[in-house]
């Protein structure tokens, strides 16, 4: 029987703005859609994000919340709410959601980090809203916080529900903060690593970024970890592909990158979805259904 290979869809994010695409999710009804065609795609998990209906700012308010994730619940893929909000929120605000809803999976960012929106600003001059530039213009001093003390208040605020987490790390030392926490107890069972790749302030997209993750992953957390990647931007695929191949997991999805191919925009996680099936057609492999995922996560169902 071939590997099974878990695939998130991240379907918004708080990162992108409305601006750069018109296939980026932003209503409830459209989050809701976004998520259908995933979970019909194969996604196996949905990492979920609120946003304003009407500005498209991020929005992590239970109500907020509260419009999408029944709907997707009912797709029957494991739910994934984050808890990283927008890096210009404080964590009380960002695990409200979690907390709240108990999904079987959370977001939990292992370590602050700069955050860059520059790129962004560069390759789309001509944001229209003015919330878009302010966000942008905000973040040349910005710091994406998640102190040790944050970290503990996530696991604090999730894990007696039953929660388990999807481990951002951005770079080498939030592998070796991940493996603090199992020393310490706050974390047990097998951690779902998301190792992100080419968000300015983190580690880079390049092959040997993917290998170093691994590497170091493999020396502070053993045999012990579902290890899967995300690609920012253009890197999607190629990042994909990689980790496949030596035998992670992928996340897609318009969250981390807009875009389908060189200069042409996804009409959604499902086309990015497709292009993963593609390469994982190629190499004997194929996705895992949620109940699969589960399973091999060590989920509470
Ligand atoms: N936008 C991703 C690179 C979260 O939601 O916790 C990071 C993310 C953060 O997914
Ligand atoms: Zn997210």
């Amino acid at each position: 029987m071939s590997r099974k290979v878990i695939v998130t869809a991240a379907l918004t994010g708080a990162i992108h703005t409305p601006g750069m695409s018109p296939h980026l999710p932003v209503t409830p009804e459209q989050i809701i859609a976004e998520g259908r065609r995933a979970a019909q795609a194969g996604a196996a998990i949905l990492h979920v994000h609120a946003r304003h209906p009407k500005t498209g700012q991020p929005d992590q308010s239970i109500a907020g919340f509260g419009r999408i994730l029944p709907a997707l619940k009912e797709t029957g893929a494991v739910i994934n709410v984050t808890t990283g909000g927008s890096p210009f929120m404080q964590v009380a605000e960002r695990v409200a959601p979690a907390a709240h809803f108990r999904p079987e999976l959370a977001s939990l960012n292992m370590g602050s980090m700069n955050f860059g929106l520059y790129p962004m600003q560069a390759r789309f001059p001509d944001l229209p809203q003015e919330w878009e530039n302010a966000h942008l213009e905000g973040s040349r001093d910005l710091v994406f916080r998640n102190t040790f003390a944050d970290v503990e208040h996530v696991l604090g605020a999730c894990s007696p529900n039953g929660t388990r987490f999807e481990f951002e790390c951005y770079d080498t030392a939030h592998l070796r903060n991940l493996r603090h926490m199992i020393d310490r107890g706050l974390v047990t069972g097998t951690p779902f690593v998301q190792t992100v790749f080419g968000l300015l302030g983190g580690i880079g997209a390049d092959p040997e970024d993917v290998t170093l993750m691994r590497a170091v992953a493999d020396r502070h957390l053993g045999d012990e970890y579902a290890w899967s990647v995300l690609g920012a931007g253009a890197a999607q695929l190629r990042i994909a592909a990689m980790s496949a191949a030596m035998g992670g997991h992928v996340r897609v999805g318009l969250e981390d990158s807009l875009w389908a191919g060189p200069g042409v925009l996804a009409q959604s996680a499902a086309e990015q979805i497709a292009a993963v099936g593609k390469v994982l057609d190629g190499l004997g492999l194929s996705m895992a259904s949620p109940d699969e995922a589960r399973g091999i996560l060590g989920l509470k169902g």
